[in-house]
């Protein structure tokens, strides 16, 4: 069976008359122990991030304000999901092109990594990475 491109998982939500409180712990939501954790923000209107793929890092990626179209490619398939909502998580491995696209005035894109920041992981040449999923 193929593996989905898109996984996303569910982040419970606890609310009541005082607003929400959304919950991410490991075992749950998090599949894996988080070493970092980083926010985008502040993002310009038609201009996308990304262009890059992970050798080894595991990241879940959840939209917590506002919206923005995240784009995954793993050489063969290529497929876009819009996260708008702290409900839900974009869950993404090792050897995915991927590309964030019509980020909305205001969006906080929160994103949980297993592990420190390490530019030797990235493939930011789509070339290369081509290579990389071939071989
Ligand atoms: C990813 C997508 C979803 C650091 O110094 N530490 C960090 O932890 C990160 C994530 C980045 N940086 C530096 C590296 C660059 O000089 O911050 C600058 C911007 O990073 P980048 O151009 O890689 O940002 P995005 O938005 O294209 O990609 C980021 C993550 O880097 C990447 O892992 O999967 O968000």
């Amino acid at each position: 069976m193929t593996t989905p491109l898109l996984q996303i998982v569910d982040i419970p939500h606890r609310g009541d008359h005082r607003g929400q409180l959304a919950v991410a712990e490991i075992g749950a939501a998090l599949p894996f122990p988080v070493r970092r954790v980083y926010w985008i923000h502040g993002t310009q209107p038609g201009v996308s991030r990304g262009f890059h793929a992970h050798r080894k890092l595991r990241q879940l990626c959840v939209c917590v304000a506002g919206s923005v179209r995240m784009s995954l490619f793993d050489g063969r398939r290529e497929e876009s999901i819009v996260l708008d909502s702290s409900a839900k998580g974009l869950l993404i491995g090792p050897g995915l092109w991927r590309e964030m696209h019509d980020f909305s005035p205001g969006c906080v894109l929160m994103v949980f990594a297993d592990a420190e920041y390490d530019e030797t992981d990235y493939i930011r040449d789509r070339a290369q990475f081509l290579r990389h999923v071939a071989g």
